[in-house]
């Protein structure tokens, strides 16, 4: 689950929903966030078909050097609303993304925040694409008016060339202040026909052994607890306090059933627990050992799951250790993995990767998700997280891997982050019902 990056249940750290790989050497745009940032996609209004533009990934570039180490380019792409690019000369800069070789995008939206408190340095700052190099040939997507507060500043573009470099112009004098940069462009509903055939490790990656299935013909108390993991005995790793509510969601078991060989989870807004929803979650946490935790291997799941403005079913792994204060007093933070997570707003898979005072690392994927089953697999390496759709790669993130064991978790909750991930909750209809089919993990040989 998104935890979003709210004070929220497991991962305060979480909220991601988009993001991009790394490429070469320099930086892995992500989408995502950490706590004290917002998510990362678009702000849109979302019914189940919308189709979300996509964020563009690519290699960054920009005016070199940068005014103190610490301020490079770079910075506006690592997902952290309190670094900044602050070039040396005050005029002239400028930071940008370069697209894949032969791809050039027509850009729909752009994303970005100004240095704290200092928007004002982007007044008559502009955003442009280029056909021709990173240099040269470039021509106006859109000219900033007014002093942006702080935050994400989201502007709709529309100028209908494509174009393989996309930068921000600095004006005169702003040393080309800005925290962070995001380009989308137009969503695809690329959505694969489900087979039921499709589950296992991927060709050619070695030799596995099957370590868990549940194919949900019955539910097997052995395996899971309905529930959050938080309280099931583990209070002393996991201190989030009442063990069934998450995030505006109280866990009702009874939200929880078996159905037609498929796990069922129903959400819907029924205040319980002091909470204004009720939903369901499993876990393989039990109340002194867990049943189920691994670190890397194949994990599975074929799922249908049910969005509306709010929630955000999700197939995840969930180390129970909390990490340590870091050096600046921050409070600690869980590690997190999800494999498959659907946001409110509907029309986006995103597999993302939360590490504890590091930017969210995330891979996401557009398309109508929530019409039939899907066969989702994450291929967990240590370097390395690589997203599977009905046995089809689709992307990879390359940074800020978990590196630790995790209990599996499945759930859908209801948030509210105003239309960034989970969508605006005032606008959930329900109940909604989210069904799995199968979970199945894997360990290399
Ligand atoms: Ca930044
Ligand atoms: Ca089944």
């Amino acid at each position: 689950m998104f935890f979003p990056l709210f004070p929220s249940p497991t991962s305060p750290n979480r909220v991601a929903a988009t993001s991009l790989l790394a490429i070469g050497a320099l930086l892995a745009l992500n989408a995502c966030s950490e706590k004290q940032d917002t998510p990362a996609p678009a702000p849109i209004a979302v019914t189940a078909d919308a189709v979300v533009p996509e964020k563009l990934t690519g290699t960054a570039f920009g005016t070199s050097p940068a005014y103190n180490p610490g301020y490079e380019f770079g910075k506006a792409f690592d997902g952290s609303l309190t670094t900044f690019f602050d070039a040396a000369p005050g005029s002239g800069g400028y930071v940008g993304l370069e697209l894949p070789a032969g791809q050039s995008k027509k850009v729909v939206q752009i994303r970005f925040a100004s240095r704290e408190w200092l928007g004002s340095r982007m007044v008559g700052g502009k955003f442009q694409g280029s056909s021709t190099s990173a240099t040269s040939g470039y021509a106006d997507l859109h000219t900033i008016t007014s002093a942006p507060g702080n935050g994400w500043q989201t502007i709709s573009v529309n100028n209908s060339n494509a174009y393989r470099w996309l930068r921000y112009v600095g004006p005169d004098g702003s040393h080309c202040n800005i925290a962070e940069l995001e380009f989308y462009t137009e969503g695809t509903t690329t959505t694969p026909t489900p087979t039921d055939a499709v589950s296992g490790p991927p060709a050619g990656t070695g030799s596995w052994t099957k370590s868990f299935e549940d194919n949900f013909d019955s539910f097997d108390a052995g395996k899971w607890t309905k529930g959050w993991p938080c309280g099931n005995g583990n209070d002393a790793l996991c201190t989030y306090g009442d063990p069934g509510v998450r995030q505006k969601t109280y866990y009702s078991p009874d939200n929880v059933y078996m159905a037609d060989g498929k796990l069922h989870i129903r959400t819907e807004r029924k205040a319980q627990g002091g909470q204004a929803f009720t939903s369901g979650a499993i876990t393989t946490a039990g109340k002194t050992t867990s049943r189920f935790q691994q670190k890397y291997g194949y994990f599975e799941v074929r799922m249908k799951p049910a969005s509306s403005p709010g929630n955000d079913p999700d197939f995840w792994a969930f180390p129970l250790s909390k990490q340590a204060v870091d050096a600046n007093g921050n409070p600690g933070q869980y590690k997190e993995l999800d494999f498959a997570e659907f946001g409110g707003r509907g029309g986006v898979v995103a597999m993302t990767s939360h590490m504890p005072f590091k930017p969210n690392q995330s891979f996401s994927k557009t398309g109508d998700w929530t019409s039939d089953f899907h066969t989702y697999g994450v291929l967990w390496e240590a370097s390395k997280a690589t997203l599977y759709i009905d046995g089809v790669e689709q992307g990879s993130i390359t940074r800020d891997i978990v590196d630790e064991q995790g209990v599996l978790i499945l759930s859908d909750e209801v948030d509210d982050d105003n239309g960034s991930w989970f969508g605006d909750n005032a606008g959930f209809t329900g109940p909604i019902v989210t069904q799995v089919d199968w979970v199945r993990v894997w360990r290399k040989n």
